[in-house]
């Protein structure tokens, strides 16, 4: 019988190994791939993601939870697919051009993959172009990292080049100097201040 509850709570503590073993586990015995994802994978995750938002848990513990996550994953993977379970939106997140600050970064990916979105890394040092081509690939959010207030108008020709492109992806801000204030002025369509916050403005963009 599948303990959906120990592997949110192993995941939270950061525990790879029993995270993954409970996944095989639960896989082993039958069940659908998409509620172990569901019930414990992302159920875990999203508390870590509130008490991150809370302040009652730090960067280390996330990025800790997150690892567990990725054990659980690595075995829910082929099964999923298998399955044909959807994920929730694709989203293709990167640093901006010469910026190459990527801790907030994979911290946002990590989230986003913990809350069950397909995530593309772009990677850093991003240019415009490369994020268009994200969303002519099939990218329905591109998301865009920026700790420099020196690279922080990248993002703004980012949002001119998908402009001209013609491209329908939403586009959505974040990082240390970022505000909704910028957000607005640049004609992006969400703002997320943490890690998070990015799964719910995501969530949005999504349905917006
Ligand atoms: Co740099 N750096 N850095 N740095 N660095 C800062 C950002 C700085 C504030 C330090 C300072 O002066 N006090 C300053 C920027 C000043 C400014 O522009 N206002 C600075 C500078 C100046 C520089 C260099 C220019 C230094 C130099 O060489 N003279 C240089 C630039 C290099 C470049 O990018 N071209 C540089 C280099 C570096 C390192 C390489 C040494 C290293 C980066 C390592 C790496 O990322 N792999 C580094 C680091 C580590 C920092 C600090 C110390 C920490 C940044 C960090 O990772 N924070 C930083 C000072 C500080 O913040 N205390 C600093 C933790 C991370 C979890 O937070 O990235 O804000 P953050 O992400 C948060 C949110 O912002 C949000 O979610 C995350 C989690 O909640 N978020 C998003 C981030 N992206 C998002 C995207 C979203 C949504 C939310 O949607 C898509």
């Amino acid at each position: 019988m599948a303990d959906f509850n120990k592997i949110s709570e192993m995941l939270q503590k950061g525990k790879a190994k029993d995270v993954e073993a409970l996944v095989k586990q639960a896989a082993d015995e039958g069940v659908p791939p998409g509620d172990i994802l569901g019930k414990g994978l992302i159920a875990g995750m999203s508390i870590v993601g509130d008490k991150f938002k809370k302040n009652q848990v730090y960067v280390p513990e996330v990025l800790i939870a997150a690892r567990a996550m990725h054990a659980g994953l690595k075995v829910l993977e082929p099964l999923l697919a298998k399955a044909g379970v959807k994920p929730l939106g694709v989203v293709a997140v990167g640093t901006v051009k010469n910026d190459l600050h990527d801790i907030g970064k994979n911290l946002v990916i990590m989230m986003l993959k913990g809350a069950g979105f397909q995530v593309i890394d772009l990677g850093i040092d991003v240019p415009a172009e490369k994020f268009v081509k994200a969303a002519q690939d099939g990218a329905q959010v591109l998301g865009l990292s920026a700790l420099l207030t020196t690279t922080m108008p990248q993002m703004k020709s980012v949002v001119d080049a998908c402009k001209s492109a013609n491209v329908k992806a939403k586009i959505m801000i974040g990082g240390a100097p970022v505000t909704q204030a910028y957000c607005d002025e640049i004609g992006a369509q969400g703002y997320a201040p943490d890690a998070a916050s990015a799964v719910d403005v995501a969530k949005k963009l999504l349905v917006a």
